[in-house]
């Protein structure tokens, strides 16, 4: 893989770059390993973020003085890098909202709208963020469209076998995740895109989990959405992308009206504006947009495969350390993962154990991840979720098992 030959990143110096790991949490010094939730900002994002505001603050396309037209052009480089980043087609492809779930109910609701009718069927997985199932529930209730579901393994992967049996003529959209926020697990994305386009359906990729790690091609999987969140790739929250094939997004009719996604109004009739601002209704979150093209730049100089490298380097050392501490048993060991580790404690509940890592200093996700049909299938209530970024170190995971060995030995 080529994660091996990548360049080593220096976490020290990567660590310098952001402010809030340099601090102390009830006395200890803080280890964050709720990547997986949000990830921390570098400094340039912040300055970034923090410049817009002192000297380019306008509102964006409207105004002809300088600075609406600063802020415009910022944001408006913002898609551009975008595009660059998952290699869209069409910068008009990249269309800005407030994150994945925002995303997600753009698609079920315009495309659905439009295009789902009763009797067709919806195709989702097992391992979906609520976030992925309820948008897809909302618009399969209203248009008596029937939602169908990929069955997950023992090992947290979905079974792919039983994915070729769901599909067939009446399948009208595929819903699956890049990779999983609870397992880690990365699914076959490709495979799925083509076994898809083989009955017609068109496919939606929720990226949350994939952007700050994977490379991410969207002319390469061949996917007619993707959807991505600032916030899980050191961008400012409240900001996310929607990609989709221009052909796709032209037919679909509007999710909100309102401002700047007009072209002319009357009372008898609107007409709509061109991609991508049919999309973008009223004032966007423009500052945000703008640090996040600074965020990109971070990943971009790093390099995802040095990123990647790096993690999985974590996570390996991590699953190892934790699987070797009496009464804990790891949750999802797909054999592809991101740096996510899910575990459980027989006996033990998963808040406590979060409580009292919190006590060390150690954040760690606890419960069930948004993801309940998810905890239902392996039969638990939820998980103790430890998942790691660039900035973290195997020094932080010795912490972690440390910490994990004697809240165990203490509550037992
Ligand atoms: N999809 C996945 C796979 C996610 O992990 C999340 C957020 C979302 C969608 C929603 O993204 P948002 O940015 O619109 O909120 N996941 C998590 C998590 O795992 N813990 O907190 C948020």
């Amino acid at each position: 893989m080529s994660t091996l030959t990548a360049t080593p990143v220096n976490v020290e110096q990567i660590r310098e770059q952001f402010p809030v790991l340099n601090q102390l949490v009830n006395g200890k010094p803080l280890v964050y390993f709720d990547n997986a939730a949000t990830n921390q900002k570098p400094k340039r994002v912040i300055d970034a973020l923090l410049h817009y505001y002192e000297h380019d603050n306008a509102n964006i396309h409207r105004g002809i003085h300088t600075l609406a037209e600063r802020a415009t052009k910022a944001y408006e480089a913002t898609r551009h890098a975008v595009q660059a980043f998952i290699n869209a087609k069409h910068t008009e492809e990249v269309i800005f909202t407030r994150g994945v779930t925002e995303s997600i109910n753009l698609v079920a609701s315009s495309y659905g709208r439009a295009f789902l009718h009763a009797g067709d069927e919806v195709i989702i997985s097992g391992l979906e963020h609520h976030s992925n199932i309820v948008p897809w529930q909302i618009i399969c209730e209203e248009k008596k469209a029937v939602l169908k579901v990929i069955p997950v393994t023992e090992t947290g992967e979905l079974d792919m076998d039983a994915y070729r049996k769901l599909l067939s003529g009446k399948t009208k959209v595929v819903a699956v995740c890049h990779a999983s926020n609870s397992l880690g697990t990365i699914n076959p994305i490709k495979e799925i895109i083509k076994l898809a386009h083989e009955f017609g359906a068109v496919v939606l990729i929720d990226g949350a989990q994939a952007s700050a790690h994977l490379h991410i091609d969207v002319q390469d999987l061949d996917c007619d959405f993707y959807c991505i969140s600032s916030h899980k790739m050191y961008g400012p929250t409240g900001t996310g992308i929607l990609y989709g094939k221009k052909e796709l997004l032209e037919k679909m009719p509007p999710y909100m009206g309102g401002g700047e996604m007009i072209k002319e109004v009357t009372f008898a009739k609107t007409t709509y504006n061109d991609l991508p601002y049919k999309f973008e209704a009223g004032t966007p979150n423009i500052g945000d947009v703008i640090a996040l093209h600074e965020a990109i730049n971070f990943i971009n100089e790093l390099g995802k495969d040095a990123i990647a490298a790096h993690e999985n380097d974590l996570l390996v050392y991590a699953a190892k350390k934790l699987a070797a501490i009496e009464g804990v048993k790891l949750m999802g060991t797909a054999k592809e993962k991101v740096s996510v580790q899910s575990f459980v404690i027989e006996g033990i509940h998963h808040f406590d154990i979060g409580q009292m890592l919190d006590a060390r200093g150690i954040a760690v996700r606890t419960g069930h991840h948004c993801t309940q049909p998810l905890m239902d299938r392996l039969g638990i209530e939820g998980t103790v979720r430890a998942s790691f970024s660039v900035y973290n170190t195997k020094g932080e995971i010795d912490q972690l098992a440390e910490g994990v060995e004697r809240i165990i030995k203490f509550l037992k």
